[in-house]
């Protein structure tokens, strides 16, 4: 039986940092290659190997393949919805190229798996705003989206004319203390803990109403890595799996974090990431995972809360923030 041989593309960012550790967990330090663009995460230096890479340099990742004898892939390197909107093009060309690469690449070296995640920003705002089921009408109204729409289907073509293993979930906005999120429309959810620890207040780029899926990090790691060992034969969706933990509102959130800082207030700016929030289903229909590999979430509002705060205020004293 061949060694797993792990690379993950973005490792340095939000999901990848603790993607990264816990695979490390899982198939040994040594055997799981972080690699980005950017410098090594201070949380991932001395747990094993990085390498430096550009996901866009097809022979640059080809080579890594080869000399680190990989046998699964993990993409996380994309831009987010909100960034996406101020520079298009380049959100379309980062999203689909790196994925094209990722799956050539895996076809012609048989690499046993890839992952690659999609996002609720698929939908749109014709989509079914409630229990958004996996099957639905989808009409991005973002690049981000319709890059994301069109690497499902990329996974599918890949996944049926050339046998790669390719498995996604469409994650909704996540919330995590370890690293910082890059430029999505559900950063707001993170900042607001951020704001609300130092500064007692935070100015919401969304109005007080406006609901969007959202889960914990522990529960997207966890989500990932059960999707990834399910047998082949369990997998149905070769698209993209609808996954879902909680959804809440602003002033919902708000009001959870004022039982633990009574001091805090929020107030109101909406700016343009509320007409791409607005696009989005308000919850999301997870019975397609639920079923095919049993997906469950833990985490709701309140325990997220403690645990942000908790974490944080442990941050915040040691001078980590
Ligand atoms: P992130 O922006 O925090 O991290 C992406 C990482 O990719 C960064 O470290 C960046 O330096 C790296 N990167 C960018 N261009 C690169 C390149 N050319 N070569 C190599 N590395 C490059 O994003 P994230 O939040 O960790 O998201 C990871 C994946 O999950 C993305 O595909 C994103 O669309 C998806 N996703 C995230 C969320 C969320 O809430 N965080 C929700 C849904 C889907
Ligand atoms: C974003 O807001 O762009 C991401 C996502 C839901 O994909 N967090």
């Amino acid at each position: 039986m061949t060694k797993d041989r792990i690379l993950v593309i973005g490792a340095c960012g939000q999901i990848g940092v603790e993607l990264t550790l816990e695979l490390r967990k899982i198939y040994g330090d040594a055997n799981v290659v972080a690699s980005d663009l950017r410098e090594e995460n201070p949380l991932l230096k001395g747990t094993g190997p990085y390498v430096s890479l550009d996901v866009m340099n097809k022979e640059m990742l080809h080579v890594q393949v080869i000399r680190q004898n990989i046998t699964q892939i993990y993409l996380l390197a994309a831009i987010l919805s909100a960034t996406g909107e101020k520079n298009p093009h380049l959100a379309w060309s980062l999203n689909t190229q790196s994925l094209l690469n990722v799956l050539e690449i895996a076809k012609d070296e048989n690499i046993q798996k890839v992952y690659w995640p999609s996002s609720i920003a698929v939908f749109g705002p014709t989509s079914p705003k409630i229990n958004c089921p996996q099957q639905t009408i989808i009409e991005p109204i973002t690049v981000y989206g319709i890059s994301k729409y069109a690497g499902e289907f990329w996974c599918n073509y890949f996944y049926h004319r050339y046998q790669v293993d390719v498995r996604s979930l469409r994650y909704p906005g996540l919330i995590s203390y370890k690293s910082e999120p890059g430029g999505g429309t559900t950063d707001y959810a993170v900042e607001i803990f951020h704001d609300a620890l130092e500064e007692n207040s935070y100015t919401c780029f969304l109005k007080e109403d406006t609901y969007i899926p959202m889960m914990y990090m522990p529960d997207a790691i966890r989500a990932t890595i059960e999707l990834m060992e399910t047998n082949a034969d369990k997998i149905s969706v070769r698209t993209s799996y609808n996954i879902s933990g909680m959804s809440f509102s602003p002033k919902e959130i708000a009001a959870e974090i004022k039982k633990h800082l009574p001091e805090f207030t929020i107030n109101y700016q909406p700016d343009y990431r509320l007409a791409i929030a607005e696009s989005w289903p308000q919850s999301i229909d997870d019975s397609v995972a639920n079923k095919d590999w049993q997906w469950k979430p833990k985490f709701d509002l309140s325990e997220v809360t403690i645990d942000m705060i908790a974490n944080l205020k442990k941050k915040l004293k040691n001078n980590f923030i």
